[in-house]
Order: structure tokens, then C-alpha cells, then sequence
């Protein structure tokens, strides 16, 4: 059971409609509702985490599973060429959303920092 406030754990229960690309016990990815560059995707743990804050050691093994995972999506969108991944941190950070996510972004209309 995800925490009842997040939009990302109703898009994990289905509750809310997301397009997904890829997903196995312990990630989701998909679209990016708001897409910032020609692919741009949401990595995003199964758990609730609200942010990088809240990363425990315990996690370890998630977030290396994550980043392990993202030249593997990369590849899977057609982005041979290369990929930028992002993660805000806070509201200072620009992090909107309170659940932990990688931002993965290639392609056209790349946006610099
Ligand atoms: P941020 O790192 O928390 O700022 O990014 C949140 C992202 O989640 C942002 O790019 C939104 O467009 C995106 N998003 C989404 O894909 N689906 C949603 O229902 C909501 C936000 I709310």
C-alpha cells in the first residue's frame, strides 16, 4: 500500500493511467507527462521515498539497481547517442513531486541546466 497523497504510488497502484515502458518488482518507469525533451522518462522506486533526503542505507541495493537500469532504458528509446539523468532534491532542488524519481532525458530539445 503506497501513501494515499502521492500522485506516483496511484500511477504504481493503477489508480491514475501512466505510459509505462518498463517495470519489475521494484521500479517503475514511464512518460513524463510534461515532457521536457523528445524522450523524456520517470524512473521511480515501487516504495515511497519522498526524496534523496530519505535514502537510507537499506536502499542500496534500489538505487544502484536504478542507475544500473538507466543505459539499459536509454538504449530501449533510441538514445545510442547519449542521455542526461536528473534528480531534484526539495523544493529548492525544483522537486515537484514528493516520491523519489530519476529523470531520464535524450533526444531533441535537450534542456541545458
Ligand atoms: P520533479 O523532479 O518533482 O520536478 O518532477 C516531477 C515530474 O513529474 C515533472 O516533470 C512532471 O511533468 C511529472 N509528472 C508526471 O509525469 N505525471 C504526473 O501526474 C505529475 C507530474 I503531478
Amino acid at each position: 500500500m503506497g501513501n494515499t497523497d502521492c500522485i506516483f504510488c496511484k500511477i504504481i497502484e493503477g489508480k491514475i493511467p501512466a505510459t509505462l515502458v518498463y517495470e519489475d518488482d521494484q521500479v517503475i518507469a514511464f512518460k513524463d507527462i510534461h515532457p521536457k525533451a523528445e524522450v523524456h522518462l520517470l524512473l521511480v522506486p515501487r516504495t515511497h521515498i519522498p526524496s534523496l533526503n530519505e535514502l537510507e542505507i537499506k536502499h542500496e541495493g534500489l538505487i544502484s539497481h536504478m542507475l544500473l537500469l538507466l543505459p539499459h532504458l536509454a538504449h530501449r528509446q533510441g538514445l545510442q547517442a547519449g542521455f542526461r539523468t536528473i534528480i531534484n532534491t526539495g523544493r529548492g532542488g525544483g522537486q515537484e513531486v514528493d516520491h523519489l524519481h530519476l529523470h531520464l532525458l535524450g533526444g531533441n530539445r535537450m534542456p541545458g541546466f
